[in-house]
């Protein structure tokens, strides 16, 4: 059993999560468009792992015998001046993003929900992790600077992604 509040903030949580799939999905394609297609595959696995948290969330509201809400996904942006500018905006969407689940487990705290607080652990150290990818990534890129031949090299790493 969660309290109204909660079952609000996770349902808009569960819809943050689909924003930041659409978003990555949006990035995919302006990397696809640049001939970048290792970068455009690191951008769809991002995309489909947040639509993995997404589920996470419609999961649990679910369990707690909560209602889902399915609320409107905006649009995302479809350009970036360099694939710099893109991973700089992905970092700093993961920062929001971290500060949205900081929030949620602020108020799972306050409620003294303990099972939300268990649930949003996971997002917790998930967050840590998104955060450190997306840094590691912008440094690499800052690191390359004009060099296409770096570039090209850092397109084929992140085509391995799994
Ligand atoms: Fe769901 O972690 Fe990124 O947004």
């Amino acid at each position: 059993m969660i309290s109204e509040k909660m079952q609000k903030a996770l349902n808009d949580q569960l819809k943050e999560e689909y924003f930041s799939s659409y978003l990555y999905l949006s990035m995919a394609a302006y990397f696809e468009s640049n001939n970048l297609n290792g970068f455009a595959h690191w951008m769809k696995t991002q995309s489909e792992e947040e639509k993995g948290h997404a589920m996470k969330f419609y999961g649990y509201i679910n369990e707690q015998q909560a209602r889902v809400s399915l609320n409107a996904i905006d649009k995302p942006q479809m350009d970036w001046v360099s694939s710099l500018a893109a991973f700089e905006e992905t970092l700093k969407h993961e920062q929001k993003i971290t500060k949205h689940i900081n929030t949620l487990m602020d108020l799972a705290i306050a409620e003294k929900d303990h099972a939300t607080t268990i649930f949003l652990q996971w997002f917790i150290t998930e967050q840590v992790e998104e955060e450190a990818h997306a840094a590691h990534i912008a440094e690499q890129l800052k690191m390359i600077g004009d060099s296409k031949q770096g570039l090209m090299m850092l397109n084929s790493i992140l085509g391995q992604r799994k």
